[in-house]
């Protein structure tokens, strides 16, 4: 079998390559057979070197996904009462007509073109798919800007303030490493691809940890499990360096040359000891004193921080004081050393290109986080005109977004105009005027760049549009036309937006053509391999030093030096409202699900309803036994679940394994309902995992 660069009419079997669109830090390359113009197989690339051949328990069903029943296949028209979920076939014209004629009048109109606002995330990861022809046609409208913060922003700038930007130690030299950190992160479900990196280092000695307040299956393959309280970190960050700089198991030569404030933040950390971490975090003395000397005493840790941490209050805090530990021992020096959040910014692709920001009049931005607030409130919470048209694709905010009663009371609005580009009829598209069928991943255009590895990956169609779907661009490229945008940059097609992606200078990205892509179907970025980012200093930093004092964070108001910054909702700050709500939710992904998408695919739900996961201490006096019905509340919701009783949550933290599709549950409610729209300490990113909640059998007395 060969590999075919694009569709082939051939009726003999043939593998396309393709990248793995969903959000995720493995973006894997993927081999596609197509036989007869249908995807019968699709196998991870055995020859890249982080997907290794394999693909998750998710991507292994995206046939059955692309081929579901349920697809959609032509734009529908709401026929029945908001959010009713009755729509009635039409064609593109009709489709294209009707909203191009509504967004020209509201644009017109007296609240003018920034009462639109579109709303998007990474359903697909993908350049061309995600942020192009999209970008460029709500920035010419003069659209509201969308703040994409609902991951990982908090995270982010929390490393860039400690070593400039959201880069980290390479994956790829993780075998090197003698101690393994998973801090925060449950890599079999979420970045699986590193678990063969970690198992390598194990079977050459390394010891690996846990810090999670679940023993998610991640934990229960490491050597040991921490199981902090949410929303600590940055005090066990603390309470290590406090031992490392008492028991004078820092780098002094790397701290010397390369980090600014190390005085102070050795004051800092001094101001942390173990009995008052231990008070904080939940976590033993001895315990703390062990890591931190385990740390101090390896050549080369690796810290995997992820997501899930930082959505706390603190988060951004969290983020930025964990990242300073490698810089106090050194490790920065070799491979298999340092921490990683993210590898993106080691990306330059040319988005200026893509996005064309330049078209943009100067507007207001909304936070996606508070998508409640901008469609209930009258200025949409943040000056200005309400929001009357919203256009959604590659998310899915009636499920995913905090608070979702308040965003559902916000996508019943009559006088809203809602458009959403979808693959199937979510429960955001529920509530939509206009669904515009788009295509999967096995049938566009597509290049990515990658958050937890540093190759770039091509993806090419491997079978035609099923029905009438069209590409995101192609959607965005057509409402232009018909709404008289006549700039050249609207005629781009989906190739020319990968070679306007793939231009530029960047030298990280020499090497990363589209010829390249062509052939091999993925790049590694220019860098070496492993990539030791900082060993030799180099931070991203405005002092080119790992800023232990940040300036900038005085600039912003903030502490200049790492602190522990408790969760809005952290017990003994609220002693009221943790009398009423004494649990604390985390509401992390369920191993089959990736955020809302696969919900609806029979072999991952199989016939599982949404769980509550509830530790024996925490039962008991509730009366809760295993398979109950749990009623989930605080003041702005409740949903149900079946209770598993275990001792795989800490006790007073509850786990609710997510994200559901509001209409798969039974009751019509997912986690969200409990979720606030407040907002991290840095960047503006969503507090998930801060949130307090009271549980009780269903039907049963209140507590
Ligand atoms: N299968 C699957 N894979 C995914 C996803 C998915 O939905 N499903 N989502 C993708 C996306 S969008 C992202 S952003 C990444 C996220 O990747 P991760 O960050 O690994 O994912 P989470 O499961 O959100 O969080 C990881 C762990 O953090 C723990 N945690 C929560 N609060 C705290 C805390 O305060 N301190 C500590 N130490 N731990 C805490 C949770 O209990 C959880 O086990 O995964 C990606 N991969
Ligand atoms: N309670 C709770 N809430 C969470 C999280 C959590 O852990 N707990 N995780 C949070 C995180 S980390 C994230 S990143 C967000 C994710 O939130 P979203 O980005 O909204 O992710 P998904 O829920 O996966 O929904 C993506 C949608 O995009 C659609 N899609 C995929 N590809 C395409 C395409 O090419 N075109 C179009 N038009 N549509 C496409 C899919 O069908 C799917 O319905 O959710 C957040 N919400
Ligand atoms: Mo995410």
């Amino acid at each position: 079998m060969s590999v075919m660069p694009v569709i082939s009419n051939d009726d003999a079997p043939h593998v396309v390559r393709g990248a793995c669109p969903h959000d995720c830090p493995d973006t894997c390359a993927t081999l596609v057979t197509v036989e007869r113009g249908r995807a019968t197989r699709i196998q991870g690339d055995p020859d890249h070197p982080f997907t290794q051949g394999f693909l998750c328990a998710k991507v292994n069903r995206y046939l059955e996904r692309t081929y579901h029943r349920d697809r959609l296949t032509t734009p529908l028209r709401r026929v029945g009462p908001k959010g009713s979920g009755t729509f009635e076939r039409a064609t593109w014209d009709e489709a294209l007509d009707a909203i191009a004629e509504r967004l020209n009048a509201i644009r017109a109109s007296s609240d003018g073109p920034q009462s639109i606002l579109p709303y998007s995330y990474a359903g697909t990861m993908g350049y061309v798919q995600g942020e192009s022809m999209d970008r460029r046609f709500f920035h010419r409208i003069g659209a509201s800007k969308l703040d994409r913060t609902i991951c990982a922003t908090a995270g982010a700038v929390g490393m860039q303030m400690t070593v400039g930007a959201n880069i980290g130690a390479d994956a790829e030299g993780v075998p090197e490493s003698d101690l393994v950190l998973l801090w925060g992160t449950n890599t079999l479900t979420s970045n699986p691809h590193l678990w063969p990196f970690v198992r390598q280092a194990r079977d050459h000695g390394a010891t690996v940890i846990a810090i999670d307040p679940l023993r998610t299956r991640t934990a229960e393959q490491c050597d040991e499990w921490i199981g902090i309280r949410p929303g600590t970190d940055a005090a066990l960050a603390l309470g290590m360096m406090h031992v490392l700089f008492a028991e004078g198991l820092q780098d002094d030569d790397y701290i010397a040359r390369h980090t600014l404030g190390a005085d102070q933040l050795r004051a800092r950390a001094a101001e942390y000891p173990p009995s008052l971490v231990s008070a904080i975090t939940g976590v033993s003395e001895d315990t703390i004193v062990s890591l931190a000397r385990r740390y101090g005493a390896a050549k080369a840790a690796f810290i995997r921080i992820n997501y899930g941490l930082q959505r706390h209050g603190g988060g951004g805090m969290a983020v930025r004081t964990i990242a300073c530990l490698p810089a106090v021992v050194g490790h920065w020096r070799r491979a298999g050393g340092g921490v990683q959040l993210s590898t993106s910014a080691a990306f330059q692709f040319n988005k200026q290109a893509l996005q064309r920001p330049d078209l943009s009049p100067p507007v207001r931005t909304i936070n996606m986080i508070r998508l409640g607030h901008a469609l209930t409130l009258p200025d949409a919470g943040v000056g200005g005109p309400p929001v009357k048209a919203l256009v959604v694709y590659n998310s899915n905010p009636a499920a995913v977004a905090p608070d979702t009663n308040d965003v559902r009371r916000g996508l019943l609005r009559d006088d809203l105009f809602t458009v959403v580009l979808e693959h199937f009829l979510t429960d955001t598209a529920d509530h939509a005027d206009w669904v515009l069928p788009a295509t999967t991943q096995l049938e566009h255009w597509d290049v990515h760049f990658a958050y937890g590895h540093l190759h770039a990956t091509l993806n090419r169609p491997a079978i035609a549009p099923l029905g009438e779907a069209k590409s995101n661009a192609e959607i965005f490229r057509l409402l232009a036309q018909r709404m008289g945008l006549d700039d050249a940059c609207f005629r781009d097609d989906d190739v020319t937006l990968i070679r306007q992606a793939l231009d530029t200078t960047a030298d990280r990205m020499k090497g990363v053509t589209f010829d390249a892509l062509m052939e091999h179907g993925w790049v590694r970025l220019n860098v070496p391999r492993p990539f030791l980012p900082f060993a030799d200093g180099g931070f991203l930093t405005p002092s080119g030093k790992c800023e232990f004092y940040s300036e900038r964070m005085v600039r912003m108001g903030l502490d200049p030096l790492p602190a522990f910054t408790p969760p809005h909702e952290f017990p003994e700050n609220v002693p009221a409202l943790a009398a009423k709500y004494p649990l604390t939710l985390i509401s992390s992904p369920r191993h089959q699900f990736l955020n809302s998408t696969f919900v609806n695919v029979d072999s991952l739900r199989r016939d599982a309803k949404p769980e509550v996961m509830v530790h024996p201490h925490d039962a008991a006096p509730r009366g809760i036994v295993d398979g109950a019905t749990l009623v989930v509340r605080n003041d702005r919701g409740e949903f149900h679940g079946v209770a598993r009783v275990t001792d795989a949550v800490r006790p007073t933290v509850v786990w609710a394994p997510s994200v559901w599709w509001l209409k798969l549950t039974g009751d019509g409610a997912n986690a969200n309902a409990t979720t606030s729209q407040l907002e991290t300490d840095l960047g503006h990113g969503p507090v998930f995992y801060d949130n307090l909640v009271e549980v009780a059998v269903a039907g049963g007395a209140r507590a």
